[in-house]
């Protein structure tokens, strides 16, 4: 069903976001607290994460556009011209027009659940390319999404880069993936971007910078957490951390307790001892075997994949 008209965001009677209340509630009760990842975005987080994929320790930004920009030829070759794409995210200034250059598409379809960034994106991007349609789509792409009528008769190819898929675990990413295939419908291709497994060291470093800045964006869940749901988390006892966990194949990111806390968020009270954690966010890596393994779990047969020179990002094609 199409999502057009829906309220994406529900807010009580005193305005705050009913989801992200019952998220962080809830993941503050858990044994291990952990709250989901997504709410590390609101606008400073937004403008904290571009400020990241500037940073040196912070190779995927820079290593996607590598391959984004090196292989044009081989994308055209392996996608060719007349395609619809639809990019799930609303689009990076960088790597969208590198895309659609290469491949020569019939129309642009972005879809984000927010409508700011949104239109924002879609006004640049056609800018950039006059006389390509551009059909922006306000809407929650974990779930099926109901595409533009105008673009019904075209094959699309679905575009996800960055390595986001990452930062779901498999069963959600799988579930996403499976969405997209009911999105982009019979005929689809998907070019997905996925960080790869690396030295530990370098992995941490991407996620504990030396200027500090993913550690701000880590602490900014928690000032937005004290401002819209009358928290007081002390956020001096707080720290930043990157583990990379091997069994899993992921960095995850937490606020350490540097000594015993007890703090309300909405007048519910918790605690923390020293050394307890919060979990704020997973970023999985992957190798080839493991990339494919979740395309081909989602219905998606890889069909091409590209290293940047450095091996250290992966971006993989797929058709349904
Ligand atoms: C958006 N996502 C792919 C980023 C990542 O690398 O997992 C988010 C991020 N978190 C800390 N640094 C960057």
């Amino acid at each position: 069903t199409t999502q057009k008209g829906l309220k994406l965001v529900e807010r009580d009677e005193e305005g705050v976001n009913t989801a992200f209340r019952s998220d962080v509630l809830d993941g503050l009760s858990q044994p291990q607290k952990a709250i989901p990842a997504r709410w590390l975005y609101d606008d400073a987080g937004s403008q904290l994460f571009e400020d990241i994929t500037q940073l040196p320790e912070y190779y995927p930004t820079r290593a996607e556009t590598e391959i984004l920009r090196g292989r044009a030829k081989e994308f055209s070759a392996m996608i060719g011209p007349g395609r619809a794409v639809v990019e799930f995210g609303s689009g990076s200034s960088v790597k969208t027009p590198l895309l659609l250059s290469a491949i020569e598409p019939t129309a642009y379809v972005p879809l984000d659940i927010s409508g700011d960034f949104l239109r924002a994106a879609a006004s640049d991007l056609a800018a950039k390319f006059p006389g390509l349609p551009v059909y922006p789509v306000e809407a929650d792409f974990m779930r099926k999404v109901e595409l533009p009528g105008e673009i019904d008769d075209l094959p699309n190819l679905g575009f996800f880069p960055g390595s986001t898929i990452g930062n779901m675990v498999a069963r959600t990413a799988v579930d996403l993936l499976r969405n997209m295939r009911e999105t982009l419908g019979t005929g689809a291709q998907l070019l997905i971007g996925m960080d790869l497994i690396k030295d530990e060291n370098v992995l941490v470093a991407a996620y504990d910078d030396a200027a500090g800045v993913t550690a701000e964006f880590n602490y900014n869940l928690v000032r937005r957490i004290n401002r819209e749901l009358d928290g007081d988390i002390p956020l001096d006892a707080l720290t930043h951390e990157a583990r990379w966990k091997d069994d899993f194949a992921r960095i995850e990111m937490h606020l350490v307790a540097g000594r015993d806390i007890e703090f309300s968020v909405y007048d519910r009270s918790f605690r923390m001892k020293s050394g307890e954690t919060i979990h704020t966010e997973n970023s999985h890596k992957f190798n080839r075997r493991t990339s494919n393994m979740l395309l081909l779990a989602a219905g998606w047969e890889p069909q091409a994949r590209w290293l940047d020179s450095e091996n250290r990002f992966s971006l993989i094609l797929a058709v349904a």
